[in-house]
């Protein structure tokens, strides 16, 4: 159900290339995507509803939400539902506020200082999936740090479902009520991700377009960048486990497929240096997904050339497996955990011990989901009150301080060729650098 790669012996020196990966084509579907955006540019809401009617099979009046769907939809959420969303939001509240960041001034030379302020971009859009993938845990993981950051304007988008007559998921509609967003539209796709960056008469235009999509929405992210801030473009999920002889295979084969659950291109990996939990996870996979409800879609997840069951030497080769594949989501489930989480250096999470698996990261543990993939954990962090953020330089020298520079800047400038630099500091001075 599971291939294995044997890296005991030698480590292959190419190790980010034998760990595979699935790959999506965003490029190609760039040119889809292209005139899409065009005709929202042009034409507005009319296009957005227009390309609604088309890849959503709906048609809408309007792409706003009232707010009688959205308190409709609160009034109607299953309250145990209702309940576990509201820890969930707690919690992620908690670890986001201390995201947050404080003015620093520094004091450069007397009279001369540097002061770093952490502004806030203006209006954010979220973007939140429709279809299969309905995730009220991800308006959580998207709102909460835009909302701690203390961005004023926030809307969501979700693609329209002609079963709930035009409107977005109704757990979506009840995930914004109990976040206190009220600005809501029905629109998905590349439309949508148009509809924030070029604005249309129903929706003004945001500063920034966030959250997971499919890959016409990471196509329209990518054509747009530049017009609009954009998070990372999200790829399928991954988990990885590093674990030794004490770990559960019960427990490992359980995490590998809970991932595996998203996507059949979803990538589980373990990696280990014993035999003896390599071959429990390989007998205990077949049992488990045989008694999940999503058993074919994780099969095939587990089958594809994404997943595999890696075996090295010692937790040393293990380290630098993890390492090179930089996972999404990465378990240490080994003696001393917390000493073998606390040497890796690159994973979107690290999930320490037996007691704290990926699926309590993706609703409750008040860490965020949305985490780089596809390797980009080796560069990049999961989504944070910082994505939100700008630090803005503020420089406040007094007429003593930049004379005790002008010298300095001039000798800089003229070694750059750029002469003008030094005059605009000697036009204080009377056109003498001060000694
Ligand atoms: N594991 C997904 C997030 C998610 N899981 C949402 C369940 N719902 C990507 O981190
Ligand atoms: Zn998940």
């Amino acid at each position: 159900m599971i291939s294995r790669i044997d890296m005991r012996g030698s480590l292959p020196a190419d190790l980010r290339d034998v760990l595979p990966r699935a790959e999506l084509d965003v490029e190609a579907a760039l040119e889809k995507v292209r005139p899409i955006c065009e005709d929202v540019r042009h034409r507005g809401a009319a296009a957005v509803r227009e390309l609604t009617a088309r890849f959503d099979g709906v048609e809408i009046a309007t792409t706003r939400v009232p707010a009688e769907a959205i308190a409709g939809a609160l009034a109607g959420l299953d309250p145990k539902v209702r309940a576990a969303l509201e820890e969930s939001i707690r919690r992620t509240r908690l670890v986001h506020r201390d995201q947050r960041r404080t003015e620093v001034t520094t004091q450069v030379v007397p009279g001369g200082t540097v002061t770093e302020r952490w502004v806030p971009v203006d209006r954010v859009g979220l973007y939140v999936p429709g279809g299969r993938a309905v995730y009220p845990s991800s308006v959580v993981m998207n709102v909460v740090p835009a909302q701690e950051a203390g961005v004023p304007s926030l809307a969501v988008t979700s693609p329209a479902q002609r079963e709930f007559g035009g409107l977005p998921h109704p757990s979506i509609l009840a995930a914004c009520a109990l976040l206190g967003v009220d600005e809501v539209y029905s629109a998905g796709g590349a439309q949508a991700v148009a509809m924030f960056a070029y604005g249309t008469e129903e929706c003004p235009p945001a500063t920034m377009v966030t959250g997971p999509g499919n890959i016409w929405v990471a196509a329209a992210k990518r054509l747009l960048k530049g017009r609009i801030g954009i998070d990372s473009e999200a790829g399928p999920t991954e988990i990885a486990i590093l674990a030794d002889a004490t770990a559960d295979p019960v427990h490992v084969a359980a995490d590998l497929i809970s991932q595996a659950e998203h996507d059949v291109i979803a990538a589980a990996v373990l990696v280990t240096d014993s035999e003896e939990l390599a071959e429990g996870v390989e007998k205990e996979l077949p049992a488990q997904v045989a008694a999940t409800r999503h058993s074919e879609r994780i099969a095939e997840a587990l089958r594809g050339r994404q997943s595999a069951i890696v075996l090295v030497d010692d937790l040393e080769a293990g380290l630098k497996v993890v390492d090179a594949y930089a996972a999404e989501h990465l378990e240490i489930q080994t003696a001393d955990a917390a000493a073998v989480a606390a040497r890796v250096r690159n994973a979107g999470a690290v999930f320490v011990g037996p007691y704290a698996p990926v699926s309590l990261g993706d609703y409750l543990a008040g860490s965020n989901h949305v985490l780089p993939t596809g390797g980009c954990a080796c560069h990049s962090g999961g989504l944070s009150v910082q994505t939100f953020l700008r630090g803005i330089h503020v420089v406040d020298y007094t007429r003593e301080a930049l004379a005790e520079a002008a010298a300095h800047v001039s000798v800089l400038a003229d070694a750059e060729d750029l002469p003008a630099h030094g005059a605009a500091i000697r036009a204080r001075f009377d056109w003498q650098v001060p000694s």
